[in-house]
């Protein structure tokens, strides 16, 4: 596979294809496990990955994968590294790099993503390891005086910092920042999801400008327009759609060759009709596709269970879920095909 950053980028966008985010970290992973009463130990970790790796789906609708760090040195039962299996796949593997949103000093209710120090040397041994893109998540909540402009300055800031870093080290950055769908509060409506995601992408750009990141090689990974999951009013598929396409395109630059969206919180077939709904506004300047988590993951963890027996099921669920996604991402997505299934 090339190495060239443009040629990485627009490998992760590839038609059709979307990123799988299994970056879970330890916190994070374990809080899944536990709504299947499973012990989050190092080798259930595995196990429940290598499924997800050796899924046929990987090979038809999953372009890259990103990985936690313990991930991406770990081996499947026969020996096999996590990281060869996703390469047979035809897919690129990725890796987390932040250390996580902390408390911003001064900014109660705000958080500021850490990891920026020594980032230039562990991004060197992640591309050693066989990583080709990264992700680095900022997360913005919305209440009442929040987000505040020194939060979306100084998470932007540190996007930038780490964007620059990761293609001088020959990865792609996925660049998100994440306006929270789920935060503690969540009953803002989708026209302040768009006021804030409108501002921050801007302040996302006019950073990753000034840092001298070249757009081309890279993905953004932002959330849809859409209402807090508490809030009152929600809005339809369509609403989702055309506000979100709108903000992007008063936002994003030509030059980034695509979007991947977070799930953030929304039901599997949400983020999937809303993909969709997107893809087939068309035509649009980027490629338009997914990096979900929960969103391509949750029906699997749940028909496996951890239980050995039930793999197949589970990969079934796991394809089933990519190959709806992947159909979305050319704007071909239908509800009957979830129900034929
Ligand atoms: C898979 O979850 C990722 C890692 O989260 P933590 O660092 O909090 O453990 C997360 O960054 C994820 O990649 C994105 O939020 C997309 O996942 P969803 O579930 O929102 O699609």
């Amino acid at each position: 596979m090339s190495e060239r950053l443009e040629d990485i980028a627009q490998a992760l966008v590839a038609d059709g294809k979307g990123i799988l985010a299994a970056d879970e970290s330890s916190g994070t992973i374990k809080k899944r496990f536990d709504s299947i009463a499973l012990d989050s130990t190092e080798e259930n970790r595995r196990d429940y990955r290598e499924m997800l790796f050796r899924s046929p789906a990987m090979k038809t609708a999953i372009s890259g994968v990103i990985l936690y760090d313990e991930t991406l040195r770990q081996k499947a039962a026969d020996g096999t590294p996590l990281v060869d299996l996703i390469k047979a796949a035809g897919a690129v593997p990725g890796i987390k790099v932040d250390k996580g949103a902390q408390p911003m000093p001064g900014f109660p209710g705000e958080k500021i993503t850490e990891g920026l120090d020594g980032l230039r040397g562990r991004l060197e041994e992640y591309h050693k390891l066989g990583a080709r893109f990264a992700k680095w998540r900022a997360v913005i909540d919305i209440a009442d005086g929040i987000p505040t402009w020194g939060c979306v300055k100084a998470n932007a800031h540190a996007l930038a910092r780490y964007a620059a870093l990761c293609q001088e080290a020959g990865l792609v950055p996925i660049v998100e920042p994440e306006v929270l769908m789920d935060g503690p509060t969540a009953s803002h409506d989708i026209d302040r999801c768009y006021e804030v995601t409108e501002w921050t992408l801007n302040t996302v750009f006019d950073e990753l400008f000034e840092a001298r990141v070249m757009l081309e090689g890279m993905v953004l990974k932002p959330n849809m327009v859409i209402a807090g999951k508490n809030a009152p009013k929600q809005a339809s598929a369509a609403e989702v759609a055309e506000k979100t396409v709108r903000c992007l395109k008063s936002t994003v630059p030509a030059a980034v060759p695509g979007i991947a969206f977070l799930s953030g919180g929304q039901s599997d077939e949400q983020a999937t009709e809303n993909l969709s709904l997107m893809n087939a506004m068309g035509p649009l300047p980027w490629k338009l596709t997914f990096s979900y988590g929960r969103a391509l993951q949750a029906a699997a963890l749940k028909a496996w269970g951890g239980k050995r027996e039930n793999v197949a099921a589970a990969q079934r669920a796991f394809d089933h879920r990519a190959r709806m996604n992947g159909l979305a991402a050319k704007g071909l997505w239908r509800a009957d095909l979830e129900t034929a299934a």
